[in-house]
């Protein structure tokens, strides 16, 4: 199975990149912010208690999206591997997630890092909200994501690193440019 993490700041470009490699290599979509906001359109109890945090800027507990990611790796049994767009975003949410896959007789074949600083996170997802109506996508909340990005999510980044599995990779610049480097990234992939 080839199993991705797209792992990055808000903003770094991690759903519209997954776009391009779920079509190449028929993977399986999972965003934990897309079930989520999925969740908060059709109104459950789940999805009740996301709206807020989301709204804040802050991150969902580690239980609810872990709960989410196990339901659909169950779900989609038999697929041909999956690309996690979003999760881990807090190191408990990296560690349940190798158990989760050891579960399923595989592993995370690599982690690809989009790396971009802050001012263009910023103005990405300013110009998004513009359009998006996300209650997310306004520079206040924009600046506490990136602050919870910096505090709770980027220890991911040395929990996959010290598995070897963690490759940065710039991303600023043409949209296809950076999916160019994903590939050759993935081309050097160990699938297991
Ligand atoms: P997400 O939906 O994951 O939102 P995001 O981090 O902002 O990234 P997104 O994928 O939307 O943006 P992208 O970088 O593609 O999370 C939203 C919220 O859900 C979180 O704040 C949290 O509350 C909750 N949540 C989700 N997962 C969670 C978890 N695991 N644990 C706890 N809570 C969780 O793109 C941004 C913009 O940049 C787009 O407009 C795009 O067009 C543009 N862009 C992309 N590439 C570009 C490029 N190369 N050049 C210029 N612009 C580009």
């Amino acid at each position: 199975m080839l199993n991705i993490v797209l792992f990055g700041p808000p903003g770094a470009g991690k759903g519209t990149q997954s776009q391009m490699l779920v079509e190449k290599y028929s993977l399986v979509h999972l965003s934990t912010g897309d079930i989520l906001r999925g969740e908060v359109s059709a109104g459950t109890p789940l999805g009740l208690k996301a709206k807020a945090l989301m709204d804040a800027g802050s991150l969902v507990p580690d239980d609810v999206v872990i709960g989410m990611i196990d339901n659909k790796l169950t779900q989609h049994k038999g697929a041909a591997g999956f690309i996690f767009d979003g999760f881990p975003r807090t190191v408990p949410q990296a560690e349940a997630l190798d158990a989760l896959l050891a579960k399923h007789a595989t592993n995370i074949s690599h982690v690809l890092a989009l790396e971009v600083g802050e001012r263009e996170l910023v103005a990405r997802l300013v110009l998004r909200g513009q359009s998006s109506g996300r209650a997310d996508d306004n520079e206040e909340t924009i600046r506490k994501r990136v602050h919870e990005y910096n505090t709770k999510t980027s220890p991911v980044a040395d929990f996959y690193k010290q598995q070897g599995k963690y490759v940065g990779i710039y991303g600023i610049g043409a949209v296809e440019e950076i999916a160019g480097k994903l590939n050759k990234a993935i081309a050097g992939t160990k699938v297991h």
